[in-house]
């Protein structure tokens, strides 16, 4: 077909081993050691994650997949008819079909992903159920504007879908960067439409990131394992312990891998002395107020159009616009 067309014309832009070795180096020789969550998402950390989402602890996809379902007849209100989606990373596939389902005669659909491959599997699961939206896959690191190439019949407006609280991955410098990269690639007239997780008991939000089957510490642990098969480090997996504590001053989970003992980890010719009870900070995952997106959407020039929670526990959709 001519999607299978485009998308083998797409380069695959996955990082590959210098730039994982480079961002390693560089994290690890950091006064505060820290190394990218980003790299968690090899295929096995991405089944992880999916079993993540289905423990009885880890409540943010099934609430804000509840929460759709509830709002999605209004945000096709707020959205108006024949809108371009375009989905920030490629998504579970399950929330945009619901989306795309919900939406008055949508033209077309755009999921902007690093990785080829996953772009591939996300059209494939789309494309059959949706004959007619058009497919336009963008292969491309979204955190950076992107051009969205034009559909075949005019769209209204571009709806930018950046759901999953992957915004709370960001560091907060970061996540106003994305926005900002976000309003362009939206445009004037375009729409964004944002899922959040919100403040709440810290007690829950800890249990969400400390599931008592330890799937999660398996996850986190996972990206050591991962830097030892690709770039050739030699991480002891049982030397290090998942920690993932909630910071009420700073409302995030900061996850970090904590040094059980005096030890030395080698990766490309270098050395790594770390002493007992020494962390490398892995991930954070903010956890929004009103006030603490707020001043987020204020540095990128974006403001709420609409505003959805869901209550207990709470999470948030926001629809945004310039
Ligand atoms: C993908 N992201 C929104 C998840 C989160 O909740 O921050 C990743 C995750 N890390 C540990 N558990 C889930």
């Amino acid at each position: 077909s001519t999607v299978q067309d485009a998308l083998q014309a797409l380069t695959d832009l996955t990082p590959g081993r210098q730039q994982i070795l480079a961002d390693a180096v560089a994290g690890l020789s950091h006064a505060s050691r820290q190394l990218p969550s980003k790299y968690f998402y090899d295929a096995r950390g991405s089944r992880l994650f999916e079993q993540i989402t289905h423990t009885r602890e880890y409540y943010p996809t099934r609430t804000e997949l509840a929460l759709l379902d509830r709002v999605l007849p209004e945000i096709a209100q707020a959205v108006g008819p024949r809108v371009h989606v375009v989905e920030l990373g490629s998504g579970s596939g399950r929330k945009t079909a619901r989306l795309l389902a919900a939406l008055q005669d949508p033209v077309a659909y755009t999921p902007i992903e690093i990785s080829r491959a996953a772009l591939l599997s996300s059209i494939d699961h789309l494309a059959p159920a949706l004959p007619d939206v058009e497919m336009l896959p963008v292969c491309a690191d979204f955190t950076r504007p992107v051009q969205v190439p034009a559909s075949e019949r005019p769209a209204a407006r571009r709806l930018l879908f950046f759901p999953g609280s992957t915004l709370g991955n960001f560091a907060d410098e970061d996540a106003i960067a994305l926005l900002s990269a976000m309003r362009q690639t939206m445009g004037r007239h375009g729409l964004a439409l944002v899922g959040i997780d919100l403040h709440k008991d810290p007690a829950l939000i800890e249990a969400a990131y400390n599931d008592a089957d330890g799937v999660t510490a398996a996850f986190t642990l996972n990206l050591l394992a991962r830097l030892n098969r690709e770039v050739g480090s030699d991480f002891d997996l049982d030397g290090f312990r998942h920690r993932a504590r909630y910071s009420t001053a700073r409302l995030r989970i900061e996850t970090d891998l904590v040094s059980q003992r005096e030890q030395d980890v080698h990766l490309d010719g270098r050395t790594f002395h770390f002493s007992a009870g020494e962390p490398i900070r892995v991930e954070y995952s903010h956890k929004y107020t009103d006030a603490s997106f707020g001043h987020l959407l204020q540095q990128a020039g974006l403001e709420v159009a609409a505003s959805w929670n869901a209550d207990d526990p709470a999470y948030g959709l926001r629809l945004l616009r310039p």
